[in-house]
């Protein structure tokens, strides 16, 4: 413990802490962005590294998985790094097979079928950081590389939604198989769920130790949830996860870092995930005007996060810039971070995006002033 606190001593300060104020309802000059997935496929450096190594390579190989994280930021004036890897090197770790399939995405050799499969699958022994220090060492060297230009984001899935790729074996539309469980297998899905729980914790500990400064919480599946299954099976492994995190960043005499939770399509369930002690909830771009404007009275020290359609970047300069002052007006400047509502699309325009990132800062700052 007393060399990770010497490693953070050490690395370098930083010049833009914008989204760690926007975090904590401090007042800011401008209005923070980052861009979910902004390391990626739309950028053709990143396609050129992929040419040449396969995608749990880069996650892998922590001095190519820092460049791919820097990419963005040679290009945009963001206000947020975010590690390089994937929600998937979690199952990876407890000893499942995740393949990158070419143009369709992630795909598990042997997916879960039923509770008995479990024990064959997934490896209970497993230490977050022994099976993922690829992850840790990628962070601290990137956390030196940016030398302080702005903070670096950690993540992790959330149990549910890597319980059901476990099941699913690769995306799904209504991910039948693995809400089957959840009501043929209730035991064994809240075990599951419980046993993902705890090692995401130290996942997320242990990025933190490693140097990251903020970290998000993607529950991407909640849109095939009904509110009662969410209820059930996923906010209260949020919760925990929440809890887990201080009391155990607390134990080791490690400041606290700012929790963003991002819970894809929830929108059935935005005041519960305002109130479960994540800093930061992340709105998807399904999420309306009259929703946003109620968060804000409801929960004026929420921090929240998004929401332009990752779509919108398609449209003219012109529509684009219309989109972002009406979202800025919406969220006002003062507790927001700005962000897609969901990751941004492979063919997204380049120079869109740059004037997405742009447009953001200018419109928010003169804002601010006036
Ligand atoms: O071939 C390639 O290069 C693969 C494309 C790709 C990339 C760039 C995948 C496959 N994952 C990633 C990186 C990644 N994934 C990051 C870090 C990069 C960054 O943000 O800049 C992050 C944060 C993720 C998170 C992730 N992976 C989520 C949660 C966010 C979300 O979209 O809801 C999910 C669901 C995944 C699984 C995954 N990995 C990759 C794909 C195509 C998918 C989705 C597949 C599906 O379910 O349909």
């Amino acid at each position: 413990d007393s060399t990770v606190k010497q490693n953070q001593d050490e690395f370098p300060s930083l010049k833009n802490n914008l989204i760690l104020r926007a975090c904590r309802g401090e007042p800011v000059e401008r209005v923070p962005i980052w861009i979910m997935r902004q390391a990626g496929r739309y950028l053709p450096e990143y396609l050129s590294i992929r040419s040449q190594n396969s995608f749990f390579d880069v996650c892998r190989t922590p001095s190519i998985c820092c460049e791919v994280t820097l990419q963005p930021l040679r290009r945009f004036d963001l206000d947020a790094a975010i590690i390089f890897s994937d929600i998937l090197v979690v199952p990876q770790a407890l000893g499942m097979q995740v393949d990158m399939i070419a143009k369709e995405g992630p795909r598990f050799a042997h997916p879960i079928n039923v509770p008995a499969d479990i024990k064959t699958a997934i490896d209970r022994t497993k230490q977050a950081s022994v099976e993922l220090k690829y992850v840790y060492d990628a962070i601290t060297l990137t956390r030196h590389a940016l030398d302080g230009r702005c903070p670096l984001i950690g993540f992790s899935g959330a149990p549910w939604t890597l319980m059901s790729y476990m099941i699913e074996g690769k995306g799904s539309e209504t991910h039948s198989k693995a809400k089957k469980w959840l009501y043929t297998y209730v035991e064994e899905s809240h075990d599951l769920l419980q046993f993902l729980t705890h090692f995401i914790i130290n996942h997320l500990v242990e990025q933190v130790c490693a140097g990251a400064q903020l970290l998000q919480l993607f529950e991407s599946h909640c849109g095939c949830l009904s509110h009662d299954l969410f209820v059930r099976f996923s906010l209260p492994y949020l919760r925990q996860i929440a809890k887990g995190v201080r009391d155990m960043l607390t134990r080791r005499q490690i400041p606290f870092v700012p929790l963003i939770i991002f819970a894809k399509d929830a929108h059935y369930a935005l005041d519960e995930l305002c109130s479960s002690s994540f800093d930061v909830v992340g709105l998807d771009w399904s999420i309306t005007r009259r929703q946003i404007r109620t968060l804000r009275e409801k929960y004026p020290s929420v921090t929240l996060q998004g929401n332009l359609d990752p779509c919108a970047l398609y449209a003219s300069q012109n529509d684009l810039e219309k989109m972002i002052k009406q979202m800025l007006e919406i969220f006002g400047p003062k507790n927001y971070i700005a962000n897609l509502g969901h990751g941004i699309y492979p063919d997204a325009n380049i120079d869109n995006v740059k004037h997405f990132v742009d447009t953001v800062h200018r419109i928010s700052k003169d804002m601010i002033k006036h």
